[in-house]
């Protein structure tokens, strides 16, 4: 392990441009709960029976309800050891390198806020955040960070559903954030891969992407994942221990 965290040290040094993908699992040791795995279940509900447009459809208040189980988790959380890593790296990929600016790109799967709140800047946020609401009927946007939302379901002042800003299955991923993220996977030369499980597409095709154009890829996850294989570093552990003994 000490052998392929140095080897691992010693090429992020090297490399000029660095792209992360984090998961659920980089927030599991700030207590926030990861989706899959028996631990993930809420009320016997998978993330595939309540993160779609139909679930909410069906009935908003359940989903809702659920979202504000999170947002009192989330609210309590604080980021730890490995989100402060990540953003320490992002310092000192864009400072001044021998004359050459590096750069580092932080592209999460999560909603929590927790990069953020680490002092990542402007992470591309794949799956939306949690602390955003959105109008099914005029289709405004707005921050909410209630905790919790007392009547359920929440509405717009225009009268609509509001749902939370976050992409469920079957929607499209904002195409900003979109765009940002695969262009920071094609012109990365490392790819880091930190807790999360990679089954969910688009977002667990970007290492694939990354490596066909020529990066080299690091997975950090205490359990194996589908990536494992084409990975050039597998450090098997938990992000808050090794990110920092990392960087
Ligand atoms: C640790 C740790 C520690 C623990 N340290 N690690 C069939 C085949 C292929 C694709 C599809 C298909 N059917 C449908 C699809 C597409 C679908 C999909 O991928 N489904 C698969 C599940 C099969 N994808 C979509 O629908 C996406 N949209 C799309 O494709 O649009 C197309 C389109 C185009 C144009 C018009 C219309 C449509 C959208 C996906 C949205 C995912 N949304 C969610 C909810 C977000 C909001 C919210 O948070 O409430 O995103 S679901 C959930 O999964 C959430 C997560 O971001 C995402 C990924 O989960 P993650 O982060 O990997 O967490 P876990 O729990 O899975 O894993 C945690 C990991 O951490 C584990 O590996 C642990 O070991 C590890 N770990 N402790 C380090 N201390
Ligand atoms: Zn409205």
């Amino acid at each position: 392990m000490e052998e392929t965290l140095q080897a691992l040290r010693e090429a992020l040094c090297e490399a000029k441009t660095v792209a992360a993908l984090t998961g659920a699992g980089i927030s599991a040791e700030s207590g926030v709960p990861t989706f899959r795995g028996k631990e993930g279940l809420w009320r016997n509900y998978s993330p595939e029976r309540l993160a779609t447009p139909e679930a909410f459809a069906r009935d908003p208040r359940l989903v809702w309800e659920w979202y504000n189980w999170r947002r009192g988790i989330i609210h309590r959380a604080r980021p730890h050891a490995g989100h402060l890593a990540l953003a320490e790296l992002e310092r000192k990929k864009s400072a001044d390198q021998e004359g050459r600016r590096g750069r580092f790109t932080l592209v999460t799967q999560n909603v929590d806020g927790l990069h953020d709140r680490a002092g990542s800047q402007s992470p591309v946020k794949l799956h939306g955040d949690i602390w955003r609401v959105r109008c099914l009927d005029c289709g405004r946007e707005e921050r909410n960070e209630q905790v919790p939302i007392l009547e359920l379901p929440p509405r717009c002042h225009c009268g609509g559903l509001l749902r939370p800003a976050v992409v469920w299955f079957g929607e499209p991923l904002p195409p900003d954030q979109w765009e940002r993220a695969l262009a920071a996977s094609a012109q990365a030369e490392i790819f880091l891969v930190i807790g999360t499980s990679a089954v969910v597409y688009p977002a667990a095709g970007l290492a694939e992407v990354a490596r066909r154009s020529g990066a080299k890829l690091a997975v950090i996850n205490p359990q194996p994942t589908p990536l494992d294989h084409q990975a050039d570093w597998v450090l098997k552990g938990e992000s808050g221990k090794l990110l920092p003994r990392l960087i």
